[in-house]
């Protein structure tokens, strides 16, 4: 028969590549470390985008969410894009695992539409529970514009207490009474962006309030926010343990799969708040916004205690886009998807680390762009075209730009050839 595994994505929200113990991080996330030590850890993983809705489009239809429109270029806004959402005529990531026979669960953020026919429950999402804009207060779950942002499937319902808390009793709950079926849960932290509010720290929003220009909670030492975040750091850890110890306690660790990631880079600096020492993006240069590497590339774990060995290590180059045609290889989905599927399949290289095929990668946010080739990339960001050479630079400090022009020249045909083929027209 064939063998259907549970599948888990855990993605935290704005969580920049050195914010964790097991990626050289300061502070102790054990049960991170545990999940990367017992599974698959790759050091060169990337957002498709360096903010959130970007990168979330690209994991259910796994393509490039350029192909949306201009819209999905960075974030949704709940004032202006009300009537945004993803097509109905894509099969999405919970589409497919419905037609597999899979129970399908949202629980957290969701920031891909703000009303029906774009919500969660309209894209193959069975149980729905947490918040449709981009950020809401931890405590009070008031949006940035002042409104109760916090639904159980498409009704808003307030449930009190800590975001993370109430996310992971959510997603406990789920699999306890899905035990015995396949699922797929998507576990959507809003930590640990902004408001940076720990689970002990005070509630900041209230309703009827614009929080546009103050939407990063109280915080008394604006040049040292890392405290805050790193209670926000620690509830994520602290949430995957508990799940863990539920698949465990139900006997279904073995067969299911749990993939732990972030959707963009994190913020060093706030500047226009003055807010300093947020996330920490290791040695890479720039933060969440930019097509530097400390914008997108992030943490990557995948565990499988049943097909994939422990302490695993890659340093092979990948995208979130990969994560849906390497879902349907893991399901046995035979089916053709209707959109063009721009990732690739990871499967093999999990399981033996087979090699990945050579590809060009791309990131377009409004007018930023990056191409990465190899070891090379270029970056256009802040007005500023810049060549990197990763393997000796890794940092993009020395821009190589006037000592190869040819290269210069190759990418820019490369990306005028992207844009080409996958802007709408
Ligand atoms: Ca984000």
């Amino acid at each position: 028969m064939e063998v259907r595994p549970n599948i888990i994505i855990i993605l935290a929200d704005d969580l920049g590549y050195g914010d964790l113990s097991c990626y050289g991080g300061n502070l102790k996330t054990v049960n991170i470390d545990q999940l990367a030590k017992t599974g698959f850890l790759m050091t060169d993983f990337h957002t498709n985008g360096a903010m959130c809705s970007p990168t979330r489009a690209a994991i259910l239809t796994g393509m490039y969410q350029n192909r949306l429109g201009p819209h999905f270029e960075s974030a949704l806004n709940g004032r202006i894009h009300q009537e945004v959402g993803l097509p109905h005529d894509y099969l999405l990531m919970p589409e497919m695992f419905r037609i597999k026979g899979y129970r399908t669960a949202l629980f957290g953020k969701w920031h891909l539409g703000y009303q029906s026919p774009n919500l969660p429950t309209d894209h193959g999402f069975e149980r729905f529970t947490g918040l449709l804009s981009g950020d809401g207060d931890h405590h009070t779950h008031i949006s940035r514009w002042g409104s109760l942002d916090w639904w159980n499937q498409d009704t808003l319902n307030l449930d009190s207490g800590y975001t993370t808390d109430l996310l992971t009793e959510a997603s406990l709950k789920f699999i306890d009474e899905n035990a015995q079926k396949p699922f797929f849960m998507f576990l959507s932290h809003l930590a640990i962006h902004f408001p940076w509010q720990g689970p002990d720290d005070p509630p900041h929003r209230v309703k009827g309030i614009d929080y546009k220009d103050d939407k990063w909670g109280i915080i008394p030492d604006r040049t040292n926010v890392r405290p805050h975040v790193e209670k926000m750091i620690t509830s994520i850890d602290k949430s995957l343990g508990q799940i863990v110890a539920k698949l465990q306690e139900n006997e279904i660790r073995e067969n299911t799969i749990i993939v732990f990631t972030s959707d963009n880079g994190g913020y060093r600096t706030y500047e226009s708040g003055g807010f300093k020492n947020i996330s920490s993006n290791g040695i890479y240069r720039g933060q969440k916004t930019q097509v530097y590497e400390g914008g997108h590339r992030v943490p990557f774990i995948v565990n499988w205690p049943d097909k994939i060995e422990a302490g695993g290590v890659s340093s092979a180059t990948a995208m979130t886009m990969d994560l849906l045609p390497t879902f349907s290889h893991m399901i046995h989905f035979q089916q053709t998807f209707p959109q063009p599927i721009d990732g690739i399949d990871l499967y093999e290289h999990f399981i033996s680390n087979k090699p990945l095929p050579q590809r060009n990668l791309f990131w377009k946010m409004d007018d930023s762009y990056a191409i990465r080739q190899g070891s090379l990339k270029i970056t256009y960001e802040n007005d500023t075209l810049s060549l990197f050479n990763l393997e000796s630079d890794p940092g993009e400090k020395e821009n190589l730009i006037e000592e190869q022009p040819a290269t210069v020249q190759m990418f820019k045909k490369l990306y005028q050839d992207w844009l080409n083929e996958v802007l709408p027209r």
